[in-house]
């Protein structure tokens, strides 16, 4: 029988199935040998040189989020693309050419509260067997109006638009505060309210240097870290379909010297490729598959005096 929680596999097809049916699955020890403990050692470091100078995101007595990490340290750039199994789950989900929408690193300490249960997704409507909802209406603040939300009928289920990951940086354990998911959730086209008890949610643990990915539409949150003085790390990468805009504008906040040193897989994931649509950048003719920085753009054009245009 088809197991109801999602645990560690190394099997890339259990994996997929898990995320298909339970909306995340666990892939176990996928980093390279000694990525996670760089990793570890870089978050903490930039977390605490962050408090005090008002970058630092404390989010409760005990949470702090390294926002915008690919700014932050090469190795985040090199985690990004260090595993084709997970890179293949995102596609399998989002098929080919999805993109980053953001990444932080979510640092959950000894006491800190249990995050308020939501999708990603949360800006998807649930869509009504007849009429739809304006896509653009929802806010930041949309993630507490679950209430709200008609349930979606059979057949009239969003599909998914993101996946994201979270790497284990260290251990994640029912006690540190492992990512706490409610499976099968991804096809109730409902969002979760978020300060409810959930007594179907279970935590995904895994050992240092897996990875946890989830279906854009699955219920979870950061999970209670009761241990005294543990600190869980984790990377998130969150990845989205390429017509979808991304949270964080990468080509516009890359810092220069991360810009300079991408190479094509890298330039492809934070956006920097134009993606099939109608006449790409004004060059339809060239099909250019890299947006130009703004000083090698055509500007306004002008003919010489004896041309004047009819
Ligand atoms: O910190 C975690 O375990 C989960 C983070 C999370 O909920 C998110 O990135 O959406």
């Amino acid at each position: 029988m088809a197991a109801a929680v999602a645990t560690p596999t190394t099997d890339l097809d259990r994996a997929r199935d898990d995320l298909d049916r339970l909306g995340y699955c666990v892939v176990e020890n996928v980093m390279p040998e000694g990525l996670a403990e760089r990793l570890r050692i870089r978050v903490l470091e930039q977390a605490r040189a962050e408090l005090g100078t008002g970058e630092e995101n404390v989010l409760d007595d005990n949470t702090q989020w390294v926002a915008n990490v690919i700014n932050k340290g090469a190795v985040f750039l090199e985690l990004l693309t260090c595993s084709e199994a997970s890179l293949a789950l995102a596609r399998h989900v989002l098929g080919p050419g999805f993109i980053l929408s953001c990444a932080n690193a979510p640092i959950a300490g000894p006491g800190n509260r249990r995050m308020e249960m939501h999708s990603d997704q949360y800006w998807t409507p649930a869509i009504p067997p007849e009429g739809y909802e304006q896509l653009g209406e929802r806010g930041f603040s949309s993630m507490r109006t679950a209430d709200r939300l008609p349930p979606a009928s059979p057949g009239h289920l969003f599909p998914p638009c993101m996946v994201t990951l979270i790497w284990a940086v260290t251990d994640f354990t029912s006690a540190n505060g492992a990512t706490l998911f409610v499976p099968g959730s991804h096809r109730s086209g409902l969002q979760p309210e978020p300060y409810a008890e959930f007594d179907d949610a279970l935590p995904a643990e895994m050992p240092q240097g897996s990875v946890t990915l989830w279906d854009g539409r699955t219920w979870h949150a950061t999970g209670c870290n009761q241990t005294a003085d543990e600190y869980r790390i984790g990377v998130t990468n969150n990845f989205v379909a390429p017509m979808i805009r991304p949270l964080v504008n990468y080509p516009y906040s890359l810092r220069p010297e991360v810009v300079e040193h991408l190479d094509d897989s890298q330039r492809q994931l934070l956006g920097f490729a134009t993606w099939g649509a109608y006449g790409n950048e004004g060059v339809p003719s060239k099909r250019m598959k890299y947006f130009r920085p703004s000083a090698q753009q055509p500007g306004e054009l002008r003919l010489g005096e004896c041309e004047t245009p009819t």
